[in-house]
């Protein structure tokens, strides 16, 4: 792991360099609602959601913050805000409703023309939108057919990459090609907490190929549908710390960097897969289903590499002798987990803050993360495509939602990028977790991550006081010390 030396304080404002964008983020799925509007088909989270059982609450994505009506409003918001850029993510469902693992089928215009005049709008308020093509809410038949463990899933992705960048190439100068495939092969198909809710080890790390795979392929069909857009993709990778300084510590750390960093980063930045996550897993799969060319494919240059992160991973050798810790959420001992071919591998207990989701926070993860992909790929341009935090928040009788904790968790992470960014890191851009509160997964919308608030009975936005802190933020293009 990398370290870095920390900035001499000399003014009361951290500056950031001119022309960084701020911005936002969101996905479709999470925001959208209408979702059996506009010729849209079931994704896979229409059909996760609506089994009992597997949503906080039972909560579905059916009207979410019903953006897709109201999307006008929510954009004159962001220009309230003084946003340069928002990150959103197409609905494939709405692009391309009759997919089938074998043929992409006819384009929706009326998917289209969302998007479309989506773009439009934030142009028109001179927000540059940044589209990340592929937010985890894959269509449902290509679930029925093997989802993201057949090959066949990665094609249709291409494919409907093609579709996207020749309708909005000409307007969109950055497009994302996935958006965190960890959790889309890990979480949907290892320990099933997302969808589609499988747990098939082997099948998760097909998926892990055929997610780098349908990125190489959508990298290269946006090339020459839009040869002027930038590609990215974004990671959420993990700035893994073994507990203690023990070999069997240190071990851990290695294969869970391996399972979350560096099986996406190699093939993407390297061309080729970690030796030792091949032999790590060796037991569960023989990777065969890697074809010759296909790290060719994956790893074609670059524009910018997306970064996501919120909290730090922390690992420690587990021995059978007391139950197992599973600080980061993802089950106990006994369940399904992600980490494959990890089973003597335990996340501690982690004292001192934590967000709602129970993360811990630690924004120095943040600067290394950064310095080390900057270090590991010299010229890349990064992003921060998402950071930001759940918290219980309530509106006040005034009307006011004084979100503390969230401006100091931004406030704080965007310290860490700038730090990063002294150190050398080519950082360009922040986007924020999230514009508005939102359908949180399994969480359902018990997880509140907006700078604004959303009243789910009524649809009503209120801009809470990390709003205002971002806007001042914009404004300044520096943040408080
Ligand atoms: O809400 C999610 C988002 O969809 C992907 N990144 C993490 C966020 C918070 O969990």
């Amino acid at each position: 792991m990398t370290t870095t030396t920390q900035a001499a304080p000399s003014t009361d404002a951290w500056t950031f360099p001119p022309g960084f964008l701020w911005g936002s983020a969101t996905a479709a799925y999470q925001i959208e609602g209408a979702a059996a509007e506009g010729g849209r088909t079931p994704s896979i989270w229409d059909t996760y959601s609506h089994t009992p059982g597997r949503v906080v609450n039972g909560d579905t994505g059916d009207v979410a913050d019903d953006h897709y009506h109201r999307y006008r409003e929510d954009v004159a918001l962001m220009a309230r805000l003084g946003l340069t850029s928002y990150r959103f993510s197409v609905s494939w469902p709405r692009i391309t409703p009759q997919v089938t693992a074998d043929a992409l089928g006819p384009v929706n215009p009326e998917g289209v023309q969302f998007y479309s005049d989506l773009v439009d709008e934030l142009l028109a308020h001179g927000i540059t939108p940044s589209v990340t093509l592929y937010h985890w809410d894959l269509p449902q038949a290509l679930e029925d057919e093997g989802g993201w463990a057949d090959r066949r899933t990665a094609e249709r992705c291409g494919e409907y990459a093609r579709v996207v960048a020749e309708a909005l190439g000409d307007r969109v100068p950055l497009f994302i090609t996935l958006n965190e495939p960890w959790c889309s092969a890990y979480l949907g198909y290892a320990s099933g907490v997302h969808a589609p809710g499988r747990t098939e080890d082997a099948a998760a790390l097909a998926a892990v190929h055929h997610l780098n795979l349908a990125h190489g392929l959508a990298a290269a069909a946006i090339r020459e549908a839009s040869p002027s857009s930038k590609v990215a993709i974004t990671l959420n990778l993990a700035w893994v710390r073994p507990e203690a300084g023990s070999e069997a510590d240190a071990d851990a750390a290695r294969r869970v960097d391996g399972l979350q960093n560096r099986v996406f980063l190699d093939p993407i930045l390297h061309g080729s897969y970690p030796a030792d996550v091949l032999a790590d897993t060796a037991d569960v799969t023989d990777w065969s289903f890697i074809r010759p060319g296909d790290v060719d494919v994956i790893s074609a240059p670059l524009d910018a590499l997306g970064i996501n992160y919120y909290s730090p991973t922390i690992v420690r050798h587990w021995t059978r002798e007391r139950p197992k810790e599973t600080a980061d959420g993802h089950g106990d001992a006994e369940a399904a987990t992600p980490w494959i071919a990890c089973d003597d591998v335990e996340f501690p207990t982690q004292y001192g803050p934590k967000t709602d989701m129970g993360w811990s926070i630690d924004p120095r993860g943040m600067t290394e993360l950064l310095v080390r992909v900057a270090r590991e790929k010299p010229g890349l341009e990064l992003m921060v495509t998402e950071n930001g935090a759940a918290y219980p928040d309530v509106m006040g009788e005034d009307g006011r939602v004084a979100d503390l904790g969230r401006i100091e968790y931004l406030r704080t992470h965007l310290a860490a990028v700038h730090q990063a960014i002294e150190a050398g890191a080519p950082v360009t851009g922040y986007y924020v977790w999230s514009l508005l509160d939102n359908f949180e997964w399994a969480w359902g919308y018990g997880k509140r991550f907006g700078i604004v608030h959303v009243d789910y009975d009524t649809q009503v936005r209120t801009l809470k006081d990390s709003a205002f802190f971002y806007a001042d933020v914009i404004k300044g293009n520096a943040v408080p010390r």
